[in-house]
């Protein structure tokens, strides 16, 4: 079969599609474990963010795809449904799958005409016994993890049970199969890999809980060097592991910095995300061995600087330790201080506009972020569906904003009960364009000629919505904040082709057990 798999265009306020234009792994991952029989045709439509439309009827032309593939974040559904409307009006007879995150938590909102398959979360196992059924035409009642179209009525099979990536059972990602080039961070040739999958945290506001419960599952380090390795020689000079928590297990982080190094790949940028309190307890051995493999920035999930908010986020196990019998203490000092002293960058991680907040909890962390963090990543808190926050949300009726294609995380959908929504947006807005530009200096001296050749154009755009007036004080920062969400607004609107319109199908539980779940969830383990 042909099959032509898009991830989709929308970017937000923290990656400017000028900066930083990241790989999609899940589509890789899809590509490498179909039956190598299939052509398939992978292509991040991040990288043709102002031809949207051009670059999709290209594809379709240039592939003729028997079945296309949409991974989809919520707040790019919008999009996404106009890409399929488009693809729909271009090769009718395609077939049409959607997966990712929006459609695994909200699988409700694709079951329309326009869509034939539903796979919901992990995707490599449904979608090539999908593809297989398809081919042999063998029923796809027996697909977990499938949604599927049947005339006008969506049946709903089981859910399918986590993949145990230990086993090495999931092929490498098919990096061969993308079609359209120039992934960048900073002007290095960027690509993804994971070592793990899943996190045994519950945080309110992160989508991984209802995705796919509390686990964590290692990929046998020997498999990573060699995805690692694949990526390089494609020429990545940088590497964005993507793992959900790769702290959660330290002694095997370090053997995985030991390993890169013996293999010879720590002449690669690496980035990764993780918790405080890991790096604050391991820190004195865990940060040498990641300088030592290449690592640059770790996005430290803070979330909060305030105990209640952390409370509200459920993100104080995460961020704290117990001290010598005496009470738990907030470990995010620590951690900034033991990366730092080992050369590493933190990238902030803040969630601000929590339904307590007032002006001065907002300015304590905005505060905080000033002077700690090399680079600030500050959201607000978006209710994206199935996390425990949302339910929160909604129940105390803080909710303001439902236009999906907004939750990107920098626009604030959410008041509190002290402060509007916009006043919320503006406070970190205002704050966060002088931290950034305070880092510009690191990356002269790592990248000078990106600088050198982008530098304006960075600056323009941290600065969007500012004009010489603003410059010289003849305006306020509101006028810009004005002019920058306006800007913001017209960003939004990737696909030149109109929405359409609002139908749902019939939905039915293929199998009694349809809705059960089975995944791992370590409350239910301890409990039992
Ligand atoms: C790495 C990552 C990023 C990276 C890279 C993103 C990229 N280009 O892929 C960066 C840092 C750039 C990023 C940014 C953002 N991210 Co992000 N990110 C992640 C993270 C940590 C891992 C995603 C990943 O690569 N996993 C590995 C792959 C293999 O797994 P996967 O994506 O789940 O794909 C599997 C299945 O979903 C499925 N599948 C996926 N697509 C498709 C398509 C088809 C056709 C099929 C059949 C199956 C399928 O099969 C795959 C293989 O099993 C997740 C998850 C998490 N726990 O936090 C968040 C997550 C996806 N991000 C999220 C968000 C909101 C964002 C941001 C909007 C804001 C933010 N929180 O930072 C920005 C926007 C990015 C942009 N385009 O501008 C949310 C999405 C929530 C939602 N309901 O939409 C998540 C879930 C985090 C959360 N808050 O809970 N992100
Ligand atoms: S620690 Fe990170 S990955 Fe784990 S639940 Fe919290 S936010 Fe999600």
């Amino acid at each position: 079969m042909r099959i032509l798999l898009l991830s989709m265009p929308d970017s937000f306020e923290h990656m400017p599609s000028l900066a930083i234009r990241m790989p999609n792994g899940a589509l890789t991952s899809l590509a490498g474990n179909l039956d190598p029989h299939h052509e398939v045709a992978v292509a991040d439509l991040v990288l043709a963010q102002s031809a949207v439309r051009e670059t999709v009827e290209r594809l379709i032309h240039t592939h003729v795809p028997d079945l296309v593939g949409l991974s989809v974040m919520t707040f790019q559904r919008r999009t996404a449904k106009r890409i399929i409307s488009f693809i729909r009006s271009m090769a009718p007879d395609a077939q049409i799958a959607v997966g990712g995150y929006d459609p695994s938590l909200a699988p409700d909102v694709w079951t329309y005409p326009d869509v034939d398959f539903i796979v919901r979360g992990e995707g490599e196992l449904t979608f090539r016994e999908l593809v297989r059924s398809l081919e042999r035409g063998t029923p796809l009642a027996a697909i977990p993890g499938l949604w599927y179209r049947d005339g006008t009525v969506f049946q709903r099979n089981a859910m399918r049970p986590i993949a145990p990536v230990e086993d090495g059972s999931l092929s490498l990602p098919k990096r061969s199969a993308r079609v359209l080039s120039g992934y960048t961070v900073l002007g290095r040739q960027v690509d993804v890999v994971e070592t793990s999958r899943g996190c045994t945290f519950d945080c309110s506001f992160c989508s991984i809980i209802e995705m796919r419960g509390r686990n964590f599952h290692r990929f046998p380090i020997s498999r990573v060097l060699d995805d690692i390795a694949d990526a390089r020689t494609r020429g990545a000079r940088a590497i964005f592991f993507v793992d959900d928590n790769i702290t959660i297990d330290v002694p095997r982080f370090e053997a995985l910095c030991k390993a890169i190094v013996e293999r010879g790949l720590h002449d690669l940028d690496y980035i990764v995300q993780g918790m405080t309190a890991p790096f604050a307890t391991h820190g004195d051995t865990l940060a040498p061995l990641m300088k030592k493999a290449g690592f640059r920035y770790v996005f430290l999930g803070i979330e909060n600087i305030l105990e209640d908010d952390l409370a509200f986020l459920k993100a104080r196990a995460k961020n704290s330790r117990q001290s010598q019998g005496q009470a738990r203490r907030n470990t995010t000092l620590e951690a900034i201080d033991v990366l730092h002293r080992h050369g590493l960058f933190v990238v902030g991680g803040l969630i601000v506009g929590n339904p307590d907040d007032t002006r001065e909890s907002i300015t304590a962390n905005l505060t905080f972020a000033r002077h700690y963090v090399d680079w600030p990543y500050i959201q607000h808190p978006t209710p994206y569906p199935g996390t425990p926050m949302t339910r929160e949300f909604r129940d105390r009726g803080l909710i303001i904003n439902e236009r999906f294609d907004e939750y990107d995380g920098t626009t604030a959908v959410t008041r509190s009960a002290h402060l509007e929504a916009e006043e919320i947006e503006f406070l970190r807005w205002e704050a966060e364009r002088w931290m950034k530009v305070r880092h510009i200096r690191s990356v002269v001296r790592h990248d000078p000629a990106f600088v050198l050749r982008n530098g304006h154009r960075m600056f323009a755009h941290t600065f969007r919505g500012s004009t010489w007036r603003t410059a010289v004080g003849l305006e306020g920062a509101r006028d810009a904040f004005r002019r920058y969400r306006a800007i913001r607004s017209r960003e939004r609107e990737y696909m030149d082709w109109p929405d359409p319109p609002v139908t749902t199908c019939e939905t039915r539980d293929a199998a009694p057990s349809a809705m059960t779940k089975h995944f791992v969830d370590i409350d239910e383990l301890i409990r039992q």
